[in-house]
């Protein structure tokens, strides 16, 4: 496969951020490394097949860097100024679109220069995917922050194949229409072919949105436009890489990075662990209160139990951010500086991202997962627990309102906001029968290594190409 960057492709991948992140040695030599996420691993194949790109941002503003090929397929990094990151990014897709998506559970904030960005970015994305793009190409256009792509390309190049898939959930009508923009928006999807959502619930959400548009109408999981297309509209829940993460969580390393983690928390006969982004979406106020009240009622033991609690920074300049941030720091405070000691402390909170080695020997230590989201697309975090966790003697705990709810059946449903029947199903996540937990851990672990993230991407190019 040749080395330098070709000319046209015919399958791309645009998303906010590019696949790889920029390393500087001590020399100053510059190189780009694959990001270790999901995505990534699922779509890299596809496109040193296919011959592909991946066009997106590069992570710094201001700055414009050149195209160039890394492992088997093209880069081509879109530049944003830094006044758009703040419009287009932190606000409009994160401030705006993400709160709304999620269920307003914190108010989304409009701005009139807001979506003037994201117009302007989004429209910039389609100029470079139908530059790139060959004659009759497939392109597979991610998430929120580029709702408006699929239209702006069939407008400039009505030969490609597109499809778009959404991470996060895509909320009720009633929710929807508060959005100064919503006929925008929608319209913005029904430039796709295909329309792939986490759950056949916010695939259903956009059907009856989208049938309210003048000249359009919606019959069996299809909308059919002005225009007379047929959009292809339903569900493709996400997976992980679960080989991978199980012989990760298995290896040498990750054995030796386990034995010392249970030693740093002390050795407790049980271990609880959560991780999350740290975002208002994840349900964190809620499971450190039920967790923490558990601890002062005496049900808990801090001298045997040790609560692990990871929370990834994440968009630390959006406001609402910094708020949970504060929020969760004196919780964490108020609790340990009641129940426990120096020396076994109840709450292990730590505000930082770690290797995936050390995530893996977390996974591997937890006796007991927590995962509740009080709203989430489909949340990772509980798959990946099932593919690294070996001891059948485990059990996760998962919000009824995460999109893994619908796949993860055997797992001990909650609802985040009754914290009293949060507090008693952790309780009995932690007594029930090493028999009757084991029969869930198997049921879920077949469930995760049948379901992974390549049949995902197969699934969903599948039904794009046939289109
Ligand atoms: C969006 C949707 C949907 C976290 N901390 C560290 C770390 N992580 C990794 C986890 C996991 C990922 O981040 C988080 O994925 P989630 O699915 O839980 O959540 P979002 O970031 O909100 O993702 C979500 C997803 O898109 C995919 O479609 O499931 O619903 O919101 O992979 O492992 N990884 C490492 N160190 C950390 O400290 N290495």
């Amino acid at each position: 496969m040749s080395e330098t960057v070709q000319d046209k492709v015919d399958f791309l991948v645009i998303a906010n951020r590019l696949p790889v992140d920029r390393k500087i040695d001590d020399e100053g030599n510059v190189s780009w490394q694959s990001s270790p996420g999901g995505l990534v691993t699922a779509l890299e194949p596809v496109m040193q097949r296919k011959g592909g790109a991946w066009i997106g941002w590069h992570g710094a503003p201001d700055e414009v860097v050149e195209p160039f090929h890394h492992d088997g397929y093209d880069i081509h990094p879109v530049p944003l100024s830094a006044q758009e990151v703040e419009e287009y990014y932190e606000g409009f897709s994160n401030a705006t679109l993400w709160p709304l998506y999620h269920d307003c559970v914190v108010e989304p904030v409009f701005h009139r220069e807001w979506w003037d960005a994201f117009q302007k970015v989004n429209k910039r994305f389609a100029e470079q995917a139908a530059e790139q793009a060959a004659e009759g190409a497939t392109v597979w256009v991610q998430d929120y922050q580029l709702n408006l792509v699929p239209t702006y390309l069939r407008e400039m190049r009505p030969d490609l194949r597109i499809g778009f898939f959404l991470h996060i959930p895509f909320p009720p009508i009633e929710l929807y229409s508060r959005l100064p923009w919503r006929e925008e928006l929608v319209e913005g999807l029904l430039g796709a072919d295909l329309v792939g959502f986490q759950t056949p619930g916010a695939a259903a959400n956009f059907l009856r949105l989208a049938k309210r548009r003048p000249g359009v109408t919606a019959s069996r999981g299809r909308a059919h436009t002005r225009d007379g297309r047929d959009v292809v509209v339903r569900d493709f829940p996400i997976s992980i890489d679960s080989r991978g993460f199980h012989e990760l969580a298995t290896s040498e390393k990750v054995q030796a990075e386990t034995a010392k983690l249970r030693e740093d928390l002390g050795n407790p006969e049980t271990i609880i662990f959560g991780v999350d982004r740290l975002d208002y979406t994840k349900g964190l106020r809620q499971r450190i209160r039920a967790v923490g009240e558990l601890f002062k009622e005496g049900k808990l033991d801090p001298h045997e139990v040790v609560f692990l609690q990871l929370a990834t920074p994440s968009r630390e300049r959006v406001e609402e951010y910094k708020i949970l941030r504060d929020d969760i720091n004196q919780l964490v405070g108020q609790i340990n500086s009641k129940v426990g000691t120096i020396a076994n402390r109840a709450l292990v909170y730590r505000n930082e991202s770690v290797p995936r080695e050390v995530l893996a020997a977390m996974y591997q230590v937890a006796d007991l997962m927590l995962v509740t989201p009080v709203r989430d697309g489909m949340n990772l975090v509980a798959k990946e627990y099932i593919a690294c966790r070996s001891n059948d003697d485990s059990a996760l705990v998962l919000s009824e309102f995460a999109g893994a709810a619908r796949e993860l059946k055997q797992a001990y449903m909650v609802n985040p906001y009754d914290i009293d029947g949060m507090k008693a199903t952790i309780m009995k996540a932690l007594t029930d029968s090493p028999k009757v937990k084991a029969r869930k851990m198997r049921s879920m672990r077949r469930q995760v290594f049948d379901k992974t993230i390549d049949v995902w991407a197969d699934d969903f190019l599948t039904e794009l190409e046939g289109r």
